[in-house]
């Protein structure tokens, strides 16, 4: 039997509340009423108007016959409707399976096998991309997917929600330690891995995070990550912000002038960015003195490490407090915080955000390392999860025995107690904050006529922090170009941030003492063309 989280353990801790999303809009409505709940490039919604479409809609996928427990692919960019199905589904007791709107048909078909979505919630069109013939192929493809719902001026979310005003008939009970949300993890080989996060736990993750960073209902939170991502879904983002009364404002991309125009615009006073977006934020600022940043109180910066000089420059120019944040959406948070020295923020990742956390770095034989050494991440604790959905096989792997989860992150402790990250221990690249398997992209590759094998490795980039290097070993003597390499993968249907930035071809593997392709001298290699 694998380690099972006990609950009770928990019940003591302060902002531990065993209840549903649905009911916690509920309260919110009742206690933030008419104030601004969320705002988007088009309309903004109150906190009570909120509550009432979501009943609405509730309703609504209950006539459609969805029911509680049933799993709901979601795939909507930063817009209100995004909220509205996500408290609509939490109040049926259905599960939303957060899709980023760059998922193709790969990433979906995987995920489909595993978790059979009984629907598929689609924007209409969104950069540039029109998801209907996606989802009408996934739908023809698997029998149970049972409704395609569409976002769109006219579509049937706004629809259905018209349609069922004024009836809410009773929900089901939604116990707080039943799945709320099904969040993506960076994957393996073809299929990601699902992360089952309770109601409770996550609003306990939310609000740990919304306590770490002093925050209250004078706060104005952008999003401006896609916000199906637990960084600006949760830590404390979305649910954070509602949970204290304060306004959230959903950047329609993550570009940085509409980053730079909401903070200006909507006077944000907190926002979170990956390390890349941070940069060229300030490659902005610098040549357009228009943006008005100075109602930011806090820039949280994580997903991927924050280079020291990064971090010096961010104190040095950006008006307000920089909070490191390491996140996993397993769970583990450490984040620096608002009143520690800008040296020491710019050093670490801070501490757990809850007392519960329970946190070891270990050698490889699991044993502690001493402060000062680096070694691997694993954590448990009140809102880290004790096993991906459904993947027992990979749960043996990513858990200890006695339920500690394997971040494959290398992390040490500094002197003064804080967790600063060393990179990856694991074989995965992060790319601007996403995070890619290279066998996923390698079992791509290989589908292709002239490709006879593939190694894929992250090399550092000023920009991404990682780009994707591909070496190949291939058929032809005539090779294959960049070009050829996106057309074919785009065929097949995978999300752009996987494309390889650069691709080589070798015509033997270098390989390690022990006979396997040697990924660090091919690293090597990619930096040094
Ligand atoms: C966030 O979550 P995920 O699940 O997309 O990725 C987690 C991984 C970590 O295991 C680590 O490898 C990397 O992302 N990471 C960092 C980092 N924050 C995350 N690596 C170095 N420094 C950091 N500050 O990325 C995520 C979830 C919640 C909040 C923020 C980020």
């Amino acid at each position: 039997m694998s380690y099972k989280k006990d609950m009770s353990k928990y019940e003591h801790l302060e902002g531990w509340e065993r209840c549903g999303f649905g009911e916690q809009l509920d309260k919110w409505a009742e206690k933030y009423g008419e104030r601004t709940a969320v705002t988007d490039s088009e309309d903004e919604i109150s906190y009570m108007e909120l509550k009432q479409k979501a009943d609405c809609l509730a309703a609504a996928f209950l006539r459609k016959g969805i029911l509680k427990g049933d799993k709901v692919l979601v795939q909507l960019p930063n817009r209100i409707s995004f909220v509205i199905v996500f408290f609509a589904l939490s109040k049926i007791g259905a599960v939303p399976i957060m899709m980023l709107p760059a998922h193709r048909e790969a990433e979906l078909e995987g995920i489909i096998e595993l978790a059979k979505p009984a629907a598929y919630i689609v924007v209409e069109k969104y950069l540039g991309f029109s998801y209907v013939p996606m989802a009408n192929a996934m739908k023809e493809k698997y029998s149970c997917i049972r409704h395609i719902f569409v976002d769109s001026e006219s579509g049937d979310i706004s629809g259905m929600i018209a349609e069922t005003c004024g009836e809410n008939g009773a929900f089901p009970a939604v116990d707080g330690y039943e799945t709320a949300v099904l969040l993506l993890s960076g994957g393996t080989t073809g299929v990601p891995k699902l992360i089952p996060r309770t109601h409770t736990d996550y609003m306990y993750n939310a609000r740990m995070s919304a306590k770490r960073c002093r925050l209250d209902s004078s706060d104005v939170y952008l999003a401006s990550l896609p916000v199906a991502h637990n960084f600006p879904l949760c830590c404390p983002g979305l649910l954070g912000t509602l949970d204290v009364g304060g306004k959230v404002v959903l950047a329609s991309a993550t570009s940085p002038d509409d980053i730079l125009d909401a903070i200006t615009e909507e006077g944000v006073t907190i926002t979170a960015l990956v390390p890349a977006m941070v940069t060229v934020c300030m490659e902005m600022l610098e040549w357009d003195e228009n943006y008005d940043i100075s109602s930011l109180r806090i820039l949280q910066v994580g997903g991927a490490m924050l280079e020291d000089s990064l971090a010096d420059k961010i104190i040095e120019e950006w008006p307000c407090k920089l909070m490191q944040v390491f996140g996993t959406a397993e769970g583990l948070l450490s984040f620096t915080s608002p009143e520690d020295e800008g040296s020491l923020i710019a050093r670490c990742q801070g501490t757990p955000v809850s007392p519960a956390d329970e946190v070891k770095i270990v050698d490889e034989e699991d044993k502690a390392v001493p402060e000062g050494v680096f070694g691997e991440l694993l954590s448990r604790g009140p809102y880290t999860i004790d096993g991906y959905y459904m993947a027992e096989e990979a749960n043996k792997k990513s858990f200890t025995p006695d339920g500690f989860y394997r971040t494959g992150d290398k992390a040490m402790w500094t002197k003064d107690g804080r967790l600063r990250l060393g990179g990856r221990i694991k074989e995965q690249i992060n790319r601007a904050g996403e995070k890619i398997m290279p066998s996923e992209i390698e079992a791509y590759l290989c589908r292709h006529s002239k490709i006879k094998e593939a190694a894929v490795v992250g090399v550092p980039d000023e920009t991404l922090g990682n780009r994707i290097c591909a070496f190949l070993v291939t058929d032809d003597e005539a090779g294959i170009d960049l070009q050829e390499i996106h057309r074919f993968l785009r065929e097949i249907g995978i999300a752009a941030y996987k494309m390889p930035d650069q691709i080589e071809r070798v015509e033997t593997w270098p390989l390690t003492s022990v006979g396997k392709i040697d990924k660090k001298a091919l690293e090597r290699m990619a930096q040094e063309k």
